[in-house]
């Protein structure tokens, strides 16, 4: 005989995993709003990476040389990879990764506020991956530790992958930095586009973050918006010297009262218009993957038709 838990139990044994810093695994119950967070928090991660691959994608056929356009081949593949273990940590939530998309593509659900800004020159490739992946690291390594397994194993693989992706970025700046004149200035130029969207990568501040205080409950997150964004700030300062850039804030400097650089106001206006839609790329963004998907279309009942005959032939 087998006893049935009431609601209560299951609830009680959720809290104690999560109290007891345990991970929460696809077979166990969750109350509704956490799978709801985590469904949300996964989805717009995912469309961020496969949305991510456009800004960058667009220099892969006119990198300056083998070897850097090796790199960057390299690295929106492993941005579409890291899309797709994303979207199957979806799937062990109950998702369907047809229905993330369509939500992704009629403006339903979001991703990241940071690729929908133009990459104008070959140096934002090299921005990109020192500040966006920069800032995607600080924000990612704490959720190795996220309390839905799933997302944080995925999160290994992804923030190691992450690291590469800097690496290169700041390789790649280095180098300019040691070229000509203008190359110096097309990374300065870059690095003051970049800069503030960087910052806004991590969200509304604490005051307006409508999940933080539920998810630091749940551990999804482990620090706040704000606590994450002055860490990135605080790393990003000294990389900045070594390069030989300066960031467009005029109010950076360091307290050392707090042990943490100061820096000036995020222009929040501009993220909310960002994120409701109205970025410099977002329309372009949105159709673009939009149309991949239909292209794809064929891919997709080809696979489904291949699965059904293979079955048939096995019954
Ligand atoms: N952009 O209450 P909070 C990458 C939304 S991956 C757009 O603070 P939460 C790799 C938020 O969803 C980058 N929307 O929310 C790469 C919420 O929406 P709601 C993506 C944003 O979840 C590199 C509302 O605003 N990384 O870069 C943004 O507690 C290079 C209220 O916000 C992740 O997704 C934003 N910046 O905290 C690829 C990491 N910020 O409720 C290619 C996982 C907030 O209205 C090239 N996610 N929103 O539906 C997280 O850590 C969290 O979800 C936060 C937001 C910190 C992003």
């Amino acid at each position: 005989m087998t006893a049935t838990l009431s609601e209560k139990d299951l609830e009680a044994h959720f809290e104690h995993t999560i109290s007891k810093d345990q991970r929460i695994e696809p077979r166990d119950w969750v109350p509704e709003g956490y799978r709801k967070t985590m469904i949300r928090m996964i989805a717009q991660h995912a469309h961020s990476e496969i949305i991510g691959m456009q800004p960058e994608g667009n220099w892969i056929t006119r990198a300056p040389s083998l070897r850097r356009k090796a790199i960057l081949l390299a690295k929106v593949q492993d941005e579409a990879g890291h899309g797709l273990y994303l979207y199957s940590a979806t799937e062990t939530l109950g998702a369907d990764r047809g229905d993330l998309t369509e939500r992704l593509v009629t403006g339903r659900q979001k991703y990241s506020s940071i690729f929908n800004y133009p990459t104008l020159t070959f140096a934002d490739v090299g921005v990109i991956g020192w500040l966006v992946d920069g800032a995607a690291i600080c924000n990612q390594v704490p959720l190795c530790r996220s309390s839905y397994g799933p997302y944080a194993r995925a999160m290994i693989r992804i923030c190691k992958e992450e690291s590469f992706h800097q690496r290169q970025g700041f390789e790649l700046l280095m180098t300019m930095m040691k070229g000509t004149r203008a190359q110096r200035e097309m990374v300065q130029e870059a690095v003051n586009r970049w800069w503030w969207p960087s910052l806004m990568m991590f969200g509304p501040p604490d005051g307006d973050s409508p999940n933080t205080a539920q998810s630091m409950a749940w551990r999804i997150k482990r620090h706040t918006n704000d606590e994450l964004r002055q860490r990135f700030v605080d790393m990003s300062v000294p990389q900045a010297e070594i390069l030989g850039v300066t960031f467009p804030d005029p109010e950076l400097k360091w307290n050392a009262e707090r042990g943490h650089y100061d820096f000036g106001a995020v222009d929040w206006d501009e993220f909310k218009q960002v994120v409701s839609g109205n970025g410099p790329c977002n329309a372009e963004r949105v159709e673009h993957r939009r149309q991949a998907h239909e292209d794809g279309a064929w891919v997709r009942e080809a696979a489904a038709a291949h699965a059904r005959k293979t079955q048939e032939v096995a019954a």
